[in-house]
């Protein structure tokens, strides 16, 4: 059986046994769990101990002006790592960590003030002041998602943080298509360049003079009156010359 936990409110209700049945103390359990081991995400699924490929400590505590915070405040993995989250609550309440799309945690956030919900889901574990826990997670999907303790209001004290899923190296890529050009202008201090141009065949644009923007270390290799081959892309928006030669 397959849920997406983040989908819809009826989701969250269907879950709800799971919760119940796996309300037992610090850490989870998969023993009794054959259908949580098979509950997929988008940020994911369940690891095995066998897979995982970082440990990182995580701790959980409230500060002294009034905030409740994760240490570290960030993740940042790469599309298909597994991780060991070892979680230690370092503060004087309860708190939880879990990890899920900021929309599913959005919702479960709504859930949890309604109906007092307890979390003991795999990709969650809920720690009383100073017990320890983990949660191993394979990261799935590439993509921008969130760890959270849902308990009402922690969030807002600030309990939240980002979790970035790189691509995979092994993903394929699109190819490196260089575009032929002459250099008009430099603008060093602004970081754009002013480029006589050839076709942009990857981004579907004809020969035409045109202002990249640049980093610093490719402007430095450039000079008025150069003719280059380079990539041109969209950063940000921007079109942006990232690499040259
Ligand atoms: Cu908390």
């Amino acid at each position: 059986m397959k849920k997406l936990l983040l989908s819809t409110a009826a989701s969250i209700l269907l879950a709800a046994p799971a919760f119940a049945a796996g309300a037992h103390d610090g850490g989870h359990d998969d023993s009794d769990s054959g259908m949580k081991m098979d509950m997929e995400m988008m940020v994911g699924m369940p690891g095995k101990p066998a897979d995982v490929d970082r440990t990182i400590e995580v701790t959980m505590r409230e500060t002294d002006d009034g905030e409740m915070i994760f240490e570290p405040e960030a993740f940042d993995f790469k599309q298909g790592e597994t991780i060991q989250f070892n979680v230690t609550n370092a503060g004087e309440i309860e708190h939880e960590f879990v990890i899920d799309t900021m929309e599913g945690n959005a919702k479960h956030k709504e859930a949890m003030a309604e109906m007092a919900m307890r979390h003991d889901d795999p990709n969650s574990v809920r720690l009383d002041t100073g017990e320890k826990g983990e949660v191993i997670w394979t990261f799935a999907n590439a993509g921008t998602f969130e760890f959270a303790c849902l308990i009402p209001g922690h969030y807002e004290s600030g309990m939240h943080g980002p979790i970035t899923v790189a691509q995979s190296d092994d993903a394929p890529e699109a190819p490196v298509v260089y575009s032929t050009g002459k250099i008009k202008k430099v603008d060093a201090k602004g970081k754009k360049v002013t480029i006589i141009h050839g076709p942009l065949e990857n981004l579907d644009m004809p020969s035409m003079t045109m202002v990249f923007k640049a980093d610093e270390a490719l402007i430095a290799k450039m000079k008025e009156g150069q003719n280059i081959e380079f990539v041109a892309d969209r950063v940000k928006g921007k079109l942006t010359v990232t690499a040259m030669k």
